[in-house]
Order: C-alpha cells, then structure tokens, then sequence
C-alpha cells in the first residue's frame, strides 16, 4: 500500500514506535526554530543539557515578538539570545528582520525535512512541503540536542482542493472555511493533507496561509504537496537546490475525505473572539470599522501587501479608520520598496509598521474602547489585542483593505474588480545583513546574561499522595491567552518566571494567584480544549511555580498536555464529563499518585467522599517525565 506525503516524512524520520494512529512515534528533527517569548526559556534549558553544539541540521533564533525597547528587558533578552545562538551553533535573527513564520518560510524550510517550533504557527513550513510541528520551548531544546520528537502518530485527512479561487476570495477564505466547517477543535489528532487539482493554482506563500491556520484547527499540522509550485517559489528565493518533489502514493490512503470547491468560495470572516465563528462577509453589511490590520505570520507575503497596495493606490482612508501593515520580512519590505509600492500605502493614510509581530500579540496598535477591528491575523482571542472589549475580525488582507477604505463591512460584489493574482518577479532584490551565523566553534563565545534573565527553577518529584483543591473552575475552550496574557508588560517578562507568574489567569479572576499563595498546592478543574492556542510553555511553567500540581478537564489541546508534562504537572481527563458539574472552586481533592499507570484510569476523592473517576492517556515515558518532576530532571540536568 502507498503512503501519503505525512507517511513518507514520518516513516523516513521514524526513531521508535508504530505508524499506528495514536500510538506514540518518536521522530528525528531536522530542523528547530525558536522566538523571543518563548526561546530565552529553550536556550536556558538548552543549556542545563549540558551539550555544547546543536545537533540537528538548523537551528534558528528568531527575535520577533518582543521587539518593543522599552527598558532593559527585552533588549537584554536578545542580548543573551544572540550570545547564547553563536555559542551553540545558532542561525540568529535578529529584531526586524522579520516574522519567524515568514523569515523560515522564505529562507530555510526543505520539502521532506521535520521542524519543531516554539511557536503554534510553526506548520506555515508545511506550505512548502516540510512536516512542521509546534511544541513546547523544552520540547524543542530537547530537539536541538538530538532527541528525538514524541508525538501520538496523527490520523492523516485528505482536504481535496477542486476548481480555482474566483472574485475577491482568497487562501485565507479556504482556511476560514475549514475553521466554520470543523471548529478550533476539529483537528486534534489530526494533519491535514492537501491534494486535488486546485493545489496546484496556490503558490507557496498561498499555502502557508493554510498551513499557517490549520494551527487554529487544533491539528498536529498541515502539508501541501512539493510540486512545481514549490520548486518556482524556491527558485526565486535562490535555494534551488532545496527542492525536492513530494507527492502522495496513487495509492495512498487517508483516515477520510475533506472536499473543498474553490469556485464556490467567497470572502469569509472569523468573528469574536474564536477563530471558528465563521461568517460571509457580506453577511455583516454595514458594521462599522475602526481599524485595520494587515500582516503577522499569516498574511505578510509580497503578494499579500503587493495586491494591498494595489488596492490602496489613489485611494484615501476614511478619518478615523486606522490601518496598520507589518511586511513579514526585510525581503518584503524591500521588494516592496523597489517596485514603488510603498508610495500608495503611505499616500492612503496606512502606517507602516515593523516587519514583527507587533499589534498580534498585543505590541501596540491596540483597539479604541469597544472597537471593531479587521485583522489578516491567526487569532482574536478576547482581550489578546491589549484592550479587553474590542473586537476583532479576521479576515484575508483584500477583505481588510476594502473594509479599511469603506470604514465598514460591504458587500463584496461592490468592490470593484479584484487585482490579478500577483506572480512573483523572476528576480528579487539582494539583501545583506539578514542573518548571523554561528561560528564554526562557540567555545570562546562569552555569553551574556542581563539581569532579566532569571536562572531556571529546579521542580520536586511528584509527591504519593496529592491532598489539594481545586483553585479555579473554568469553561470550555480557555485558551494560552487566558492563562497567560499576551501585551508588552507581561511578554517581556517571559525570562522571569516567578515575575511572570503573578499574571497567571489575572485577566479570568484576578485573586487566583493569591489563592495559590495562600495555599502549598492547587488543582485548575476545565472544560474541552484547555490550553488551545500559543506554545507559551509559561502556561505551564508559571502555574508549576504557583504550586499547581493538576489539571482536570473534559479535554486537553495538544501542545499545552506536552507543556504540562514537561513540568511535571498532571493532565487527567474526567472520566465521566457530568463530575465537572459535581466538582467547584474549594472542592478538595485526593489522589493517591502511585495508583496512576500509563493511559490508565485513577480514583480521586473529594472530602465530602465523592469518588471522580479521571483517566489520563499519558506513555510510560510521559507519565515517567511527571513522577521525575518534569522533564529536565528526567534526562538529567548538568
Ligand atoms: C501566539 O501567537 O500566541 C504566539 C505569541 O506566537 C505564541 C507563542 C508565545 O506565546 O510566545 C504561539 O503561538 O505559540
Ligand atoms: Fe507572531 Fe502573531 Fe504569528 Fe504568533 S500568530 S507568531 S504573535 S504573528
């Protein structure tokens, strides 16, 4: 029997385990990357490894989240990243050269070869042929160490493409409809393959929009083919020899069928505050915008601020709306600037802001009080754009511009005739000073460590018995952003985890932390998804500090579980989904931690003698990693 592309990657990576939906499969990483917010952790415990140089093919630093220089903390922050990539054989990247996403997508990722990111987003490489994972910062400084990548092995769905985009929709519209279609939960488990003859009408930079938001499906990750797309687009960024053709086996099976028909697409738009609540645009005539956003890791491409300009060219903004496009990188930027369409963003009234992150996750370019913003973004998480009752639209970067010129929702078929598709040119402009590579040997490099950075904390081994209560009850779908917010402030204390954890859940009830103090241990009880969203392993580490020793939910997202196991926290399942109704915030709560065993279900007791069932489908590994204390004390800190 033939494989599918994810098969093929897998069964050329595989260390341990068995191709068997579910089952856990250890893989070889060819490729890391890290950002900021969460990379001064991985290079910290990159460091307590005790190892001198990466192991795998590439590993890159990316600074592009907390670029904003305002005191000492984040500048130190790159300071010890820059100092501490050269010593171990690190690409670094350093502030404004762009998105991580963008920058890999453009200069790094190879069909075929395996990256883990720190970061949610990093299936955007999956654009381009790789099988590209978001993890936990330990997870991936694990990689960078040589170990291999444990994942439960995915169920592999086929998302068939036929017929062509029309009008005025776009990639963005295929992902959103896919997020209406199947929700934030809806890929748990799951990559999403994609196949079909309208493949091969979406360029790369098209794909890895897909790719980019099948983050928000809850998926493992998402791959596109590598076909002639991928080796014109490789091309032009000067890296033919990266190519490699990848297609799926004639007769290659899948776990089931996703049919999309590109030609009945239309202009689509996610509405607050989940990423699924999707909607026709025009459906929303009328509503009135106050701002707008084009960029982030999502839709920052040269084609998607070229057709932007094009757009914007001699038109005005309407007084009063704000629009704000962050370029995904330098190269963008710059190609950009040669061809002279800088000109008609600026003359329209946009801004032009860094090629970072910036208003995605909160840095600047918040919302007025209670406004409605349109966003090419990934995420509109309630509060997450710094100010608590805006209202955030995520929309395609040709939706926000007309939306921007209109100061409001419109029908679509009032827009005029779209621009055509944008090619890229044969050539790009050279661009020097993007990059700093390591030094063959980093042994004399002196590392430096401003006072930001916060020596790693050593955690206890889990205890036998567990005596504690639960501290805070929340609902479904609690994403990273409500345990940990995002904004300047708090993102800038990512190197400082007892400061950052006086934050935990602040923005859900402000006297959780408190509570946490006032007690030796506590149990968070949560509804399904908890944890969905960023990779922010701080999620984890801060309530671990806090003295959080569980979590009991009706379901997990994946990369928060292998968080919450890397520091040594328990993630337990509510075997019947109706005690969660029983269970409130004071329930206490026993469990006697020698009966666990792995993927096996325990009995818990609260005082009043009520028994809770709780399942947890954690390896032996994983459940080894927990009773050790975490994973840095499993393998061993030097
Ligand atoms: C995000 O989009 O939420 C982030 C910020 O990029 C996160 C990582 C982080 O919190 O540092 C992510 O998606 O993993
Ligand atoms: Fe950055 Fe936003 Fe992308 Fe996260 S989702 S990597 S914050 S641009």
């Amino acid at each position: 029997m033939g494989f599918n592309i994810t098969e093929k990657i897998i069964s050329s990576h595989l260390v341990s385990g068995k191709m068997e939906p579910g089952s856990e499969i250890g893989l070889k990483i060819d490729q890391t990357l890290t950002q900021d917010a969460t990379g001064t952790m991985a290079y910290l415990q990159f460091e307590a490894m005790g190892i001198d140089k990466v192991q795998t093919d590439l590993s890159v630093s990316y600074v592009d989240h907390n670029t904003l220089q305002m005191g000492f903390r984040n500048p130190d922050d790159h300071q010890y990243l820059r100092t501490v990539a050269a010593k171990h054989g690190v690409v670094f990247s350093p502030a404004g050269t762009g998105i991580c996403h963008q920058l890999h997508l453009e200069n790094f990722a190879k069909p075929g070869a395996t990256l883990i990111g720190s970061d949610s987003h990093t299936p955007t490489a999956g654009g381009l042929g790789s099988l590209a994972m978001g993890a936990g910062g330990l997870s991936v400084a694990l990689a960078m160490a040589g170990q291999p990548y444990s994942i439960p092995m995915p169920k592999v769905v086929k998302v068939e493409l036929t017929g062509e985009l029309t009008g005025w929709a776009t990639s963005k519209d295929i992902i959103l409809h896919l997020l209406g279609l199947l929700t934030v939960k809806g890929g748990v488990g799951k990559v999403f393959e994609f196949a079909g003859e309208g493949v091969a009408t979406l360029s790369v930079p098209e794909r890895a929009v897909i790719t980019n938001m099948g983050a928000e499906l809850g998926a493992t990750t998402s791959i596109f083919p590598s076909d002639r797309q991928t080796e014109k687009f490789l091309k032009v960024m000067g890296r033919i020899e990266d190519f490699s053709e990848l297609i799926a086996d004639d007769d290659a099976t899948y776990s089931e069928t996703i049919v999309i028909n590109l030609s009945e697409l239309e202009p689509l738009v996610a509405q607050p505050h989940m990423p699924d609540r999707v909607v026709t645009v025009k459906s929303l005539a009328g509503l009135e915008v106050s701002q707008a956003a084009i960029g982030s890791c999502t839709n920052s491409s040269y084609s998607d601020l070229k057709t932007t300009a094009l757009i914007l060219t001699d038109h005005q903004l309407p007084q009063g709306v704000d629009l704000m496009i962050s370029p995904g990188s330098k190269q963008v930027l710059k190609m950009l600037a040669s061809e002279g369409l800088i000109a008609p963003l600026l003359d329209s009234g946009a801004r032009l802001l860094e090629c970072t992150c910036g208003p995605c996750i909160g840095m600047g370019g918040s919302p007025v009080s209670a406004g409605v913003s349109v966003r090419t973004f990934n995420r509109n998480f309630e509060g997450r754009s710094g100010t608590q009752d805006a209202k955030i639209y995520l929309v395609s970067p040709q939706t926000a511009a007309n939306l921007a010129l209109a100061g409001k929702f419109t029908d679509p078929a009032t827009w005029g005739t779209p621009p055509a598709k944008i090619d890229f040119p044969a050539e790009i402009p050279s661009i020097r000073h993007l990059f700093i590579f390591p030094p063959e040997n980093g042994e004399n490099v002196k590392l430096i460590r401003g006072p930001n950075i916060v020596p790693l904390e050593s955690f206890s081994a889990l205890s036998e018995k567990i005596t504690s209560k639960v501290l805070l009850k929340v609902g479904d779908d609690i994403t990273t952003d409500h345990i940990l917010p995002a904004g300047a402030q708090i993102t800038a204390l990512r190197s400082n985890i007892p400061a950052i954890s006086e934050y935990i859940f602040s923005r859900v009830d402000e006297n959780f932390v408190d509570r946490m103090k006032k007690s030796d241990s506590g149990i968070i009880l949560g509804g399904e998804n908890y944890g969905q969203g960023s990779s922010r392993e701080h999620a984890a580490l801060g309530p671990r500090h806090l003295g959080v020793v569980a979590v009991i939910v009706k379901s997990l997202a994946r990369i928060h579980r292998a968080n919450l196991i890397n520091f040594g926290i328990l993630p337990l399942v509510l075997s019947d989904k109706s005690d969660y109704d029983k269970l409130s915030e004071g329930s206490g709560l026993t469990l006697d931690t020698t009966t666990l065993t792995p993927g096996g279900v325990a009995e818990m007791t609260t005082t009043d003698g009520l028994k809770v069932k709780v399942k947890n489908d954690l390896s032996e590994k994983e459940l080894a990693i927990i009773i050790a204390g975490g994973l840095l004390n499993y393998v061993g800190r030097k």
